[in-house]
Formats: C-alpha cells, structure tokens, sequence
C-alpha cells in the first residue's frame, strides 16, 4: 500500500500513526498517511524558521519571482500526475481537475511571481511645521513562517493561492492540508525539490484539526500566521487557539451564496450559468449557490428548465471524460447532505429534482454520489435557507421586485459571493453594488482574476487576498521616515 508522508526540511517522513486515504468514487484505499505528531510538526516550522534565516532569506523578490514560475513549469510538467491524484482524492470529473484545479494551481504561481516582481509601496512627501518636511516610504519584510491550513473541496488551487504569495514574499511555510485530501499537497513537494527550492522553504504535515497537526501548528509559539480556508466554525476555532499569541489571520470561510435571476436575463445563458453555480464539483465550492432568487414572470420556466439540465448532469466515474459530477468527498460530508435533505421534506420544501442516492449496478454504490437535487417552496427562515449545505442542492424562490429579491439575498450572517443574471447593466451595477458579498458576479460565476480582492464578509471569512491584498497580508510593511 502506498504510504503518503510529511516533507519536513526537504525530506519524505514516516510516522507509526496512520489513516487512510479513501477514494469517494467507490470507498476504495488509496493510501496511507503518516499523521505528523507535535514533534514532526515542531521540526517543521523549525526547519521553516531556518530556511528564512538561509539563502532563501537572503533572495530578492527578483530570484523568488523566477523560482515560482519554475513551480509552475513544474506543476505543468507533471500535470497529469497532479490530475490523477486530485481526482483519485476528491472524486471529481477529470474534465474538472483538468480544467481548473491544476492549471490553477500553475497561475497561482505564476500569478504571484508577476506580482512581486512589480509590486510598489507607499512613499508620501510630508510637510513639517518648521517648514521643512520629510520623506516616508514602506518597504515590504516577510513575516516569517506561514501555518497553511487547507480544506478538502479544491485542494491544490486552495493551497497554492496562499503558498505561492507566501513564498513570494519571502515568508516560509508549513501547510496542513485536508485530511481527506492528501496527496497533491504532497506532490508539490516534490515540485519544489525539482525547482530548486531550498529546503526548509515548504513543508507538509499531515492529520487532522483538534489534537493534531492542525491544532499542533495553529498554536505553535514560533508560527508568525496563520492562513485558512474552510468552514466557519473551524474558522472559529483557530482563532481562539491564536488568539493568545496575536498571530495575524486571513480566513476565507463558507457561504450561503444568492443567485438573482431577473426576467431580462438571457434565458440558456442564465441557466447553464445558474445550473455551473449551483452543481460544479457536487455543490463543494464555497462560492457555489444554494439560494436561488428567480423573477416571478419567469418562475416555472426557470425552474423547468434548471430541473432539465440536472436530470441530463452525467453522474458517474470521474475518470470517464464525459462524467460532468463525480460524488461528494466522504461518507460524512455524505451523511450530512442527507440530513439536510431529510430537514428540507420537514420544514414542506417540494423536491423539484434529486433527493436521494443515485444507483449504478457497479463499484460505484461504493462511493459517496447524491442527486443533484432543486428544493423550492420553504420559508426564508427556514434552516435550509440559512445554513451551508456544501452539496448539489439549490432552492428557487420566487420575488417580484428588485428591492425584496436584494432584501432576500442579503438576509444571511454569510457574505461571500452573490451573482446577478439580466440584460440591463444598469441594473446589474445597481443590485450589484447592494450586495452584502466579498464578490458580486453579473452574468457569469467564479470568473477569477487573481489580481482582485477575494475574501468574505460575516460569517464568510476575515481579510481579502488576491493581488496585492496577498502581498499585503503577507508581508510586514516597515513604514521609514526621514526629515529632510
Ligand atoms: P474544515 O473547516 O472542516 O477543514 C479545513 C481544514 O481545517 C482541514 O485541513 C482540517 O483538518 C483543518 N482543521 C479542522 N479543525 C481544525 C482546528 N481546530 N485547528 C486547525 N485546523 C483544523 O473545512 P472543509 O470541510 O475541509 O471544507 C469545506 C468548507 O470550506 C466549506 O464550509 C466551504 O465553504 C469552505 N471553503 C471556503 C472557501 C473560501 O474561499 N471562502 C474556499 C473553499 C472552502
Ligand atoms: C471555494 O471553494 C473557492 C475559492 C476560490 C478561490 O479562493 C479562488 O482563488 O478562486
């Protein structure tokens, strides 16, 4: 059996404890990993701690921005590896993984190196009551180690959104990711050894949150921040286990995501768009959309038309090119979907489409796949209206005028993304500028440009990165005035 293990200070370490990496296309074992105890994770953010003090501090933002882009020539040399394994871990469609999760994971990179090699800081001339004046300007110093704690849903474009401004900056990094998600975390390591990055400059450790490494790096004295995506109560977590030793945090955390859909919109347009928002990676995607505001005069059609292009979703292997939706990440994630399913038929939703398992005769009755699934007539208190799912599941509802569908979409304690579907841009600029959301998409979903502020709002996350916020987050800005 293949074993994945943590990389500490340029080498592969073995531990006795382990736990199993399953595939969630059909329950299979994939591997095992080493889970890192306190030690391993100690050594890691020591052998951190030394690569800043090393060559690798004493690089220019220059040397560091062509190191990155060698990652990212790397992670493209060996993209099929890096597919397989995404897929192999999360179950989802290689088409998916091919498309956005590792090419991703290569502009990150790329991104980052960009960034740095051109990025200015503050200067202001100020005038001095003895009329004279001074000179300020901010120079950027890394933090120092970065704690990187990752989530299961895009777990290779998720980690190195926040490695590659890490490294960029200068900073070094010990990165926890999912436990469900082993293994590309791991095979970027490897890509950095092939890159000539210098040891010590990224490390894994695996395992679990409480009582793990998760926990074991959150609260480690000589981790200088820490950085994380995923569910908000987790998000919670680590702030109490941080917050005695004031660490610097950037949270990108869950959503309960609007979609308003008004009667101007381009019909097929607005329904693939609506249907990509509501069912892409099985519903994981924090930015996905589980409440859907649609224009009363187009109500049934919509509905009608939303249900149509779930009941033709090809769900199956995700190793076959054409599957469009693979199954979701675990048995758990699993059983709390159904659990909102069943929540959803008490609180007198109409299931329009899905709601239970699908069947396949085959292997796959092993895995962990639900129906995509359209709710519509429950209250807008209901709980379903109100908590995260995280699966393929949407409600439609119906609203007859701008005011309450932008009232509807803004009652939530989230804020992450909202998107807007009609033809009027005045329209589109006015309900987008309404929106209580880290980011408001008109007429399309999770178009990305990496130079762009990216974060929530509520309980969707603390902080933005994205451009230059990560450069910002990233790096200490010393503030230097001279009196001329
Ligand atoms: P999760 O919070 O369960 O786990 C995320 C990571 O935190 C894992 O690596 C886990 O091991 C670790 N962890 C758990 N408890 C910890 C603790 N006490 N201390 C330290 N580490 C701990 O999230 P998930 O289930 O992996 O991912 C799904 C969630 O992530 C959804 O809520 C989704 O909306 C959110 N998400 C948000 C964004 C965003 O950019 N806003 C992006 C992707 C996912
Ligand atoms: C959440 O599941 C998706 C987050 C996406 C990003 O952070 C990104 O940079 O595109």
């Amino acid at each position: 059996m293949k074993v994945i293990r943590n990389y500490v200070n340029g080498e592969f370490v073995g531990r006795k404890r382990e736990f199993s990496d399953i595939n969630p296309a059909d329950g299979s074992v994939i591997a095992q990993v080493s889970e890192a105890d306190e030690e391993v994770v100690d050594r890691a953010v020591q052998s951190a701690r030394t690569a800043i003090r090393g060559e690798w501090g004493r690089l220019g933002a220059v040397a560091r921005a062509a190191l990155l882009r060698k990652v990212g020539d790397w992670i493209e040399s060996r993209f099929d590896c890096f597919v397989a394994a995404e897929v192999a871990d999360t179950g989802k469609p290689i088409s998916l993984a091919s498309k956005l999760d590792v090419p991703r994971a290569a502009a990150n990179f790329r991104a980052f190196a960009d960034l740095i090699s051109t990025a200015g800081v503050e200067s202001f001339q100020t005038e001095t009551a003895d009329g004279r004046s001074a000179l300020t300007y901010a120079i950027r110093k890394p933090l120092g180690v970065v704690g990187i704690i990752a989530p299961w849903n895009l777990p290779l474009l998720l980690l190195t959104w926040k490695v590659a401004p890490a490294m960029a900056c200068g900073n070094a990094v010990v990165v926890k990711p999912s436990e469900e998600t082993p293994a590309t975390a791991t095979l970027l390591a490897e890509v950095m050894e092939k890159a000539g990055i210098p040891k010590g400059v990224y490390n894994v450790v695996h395992g679990f949150g409480p009582g793990s490494a998760g926990e074991f790096l959150t609260q480690h004295p000589e981790v200088n921040a820490v950085t994380f995506t995923g569910e908000s109560k987790t998000g919670a977590a680590i702030m109490k286990t941080v917050a005695d030793s004031v660490k610097p945090i950037s949270f990108e955390l869950g959503g309960k995501n609007a979609a308003i859909v008004f009667a101007d919109c381009e019909f097929e347009e607005t329904v693939a768009g609506v249907s990509n928002a509501v069912f892409l990676n099985t519903g994981q995607v924090c930015l996905c959309a589980e409440r859907v505001y649609v224009q009363r005069q187009i109500f049934d059609r919509f509905v009608d038309a939303l249900k149509r292009k779930a009941g033709d979703l090809r769900i199956g292997s995700p190793l076959e090119d054409e599957t469009e939706m693979g199954p979701l990440i675990s048995k758990e994630h699993r059983e709390k979907v159904l659990s909102y399913y069943r929540l959803a038929r008490e609180e007198g939703a109409t299931f329009m489409a899905g709601g239970g398992v699908p069947q396949f005769g085959n292997s796959l009755d092993g895995g962990y796949f639900v129906e995509p699934t359209i709710l519509t007539g429950l209250p807008e208190s209901a709980r379903c209206m109100k908590e995260e799912i995280f699966g393929p599941v949407c409600h439609i509802a119906p609203f007859d005028t701008e005011e309450e569908a932008v009232a509807m979409a803004n009652d939530t304690k989230y804020g992450l993304a909202a998107s807007i579907w009609t033809s009027n841009l005045k329209r589109g600029h006015r309900v987008a500028q309404q929106m209580n959301a880290g980011i408001t998409w008109v007429n399309c979903w999770f178009l990305r440009d990496l130079r762009t502020p990216f974060g929530g709002m509520g309980l969707s996350g603390i902080g933005r990165e994205g451009g230059i916020h990560s450069l910002n987050f990233y790096s200490e800005l010393n503030n230097i005035c001279i009196k001329l």
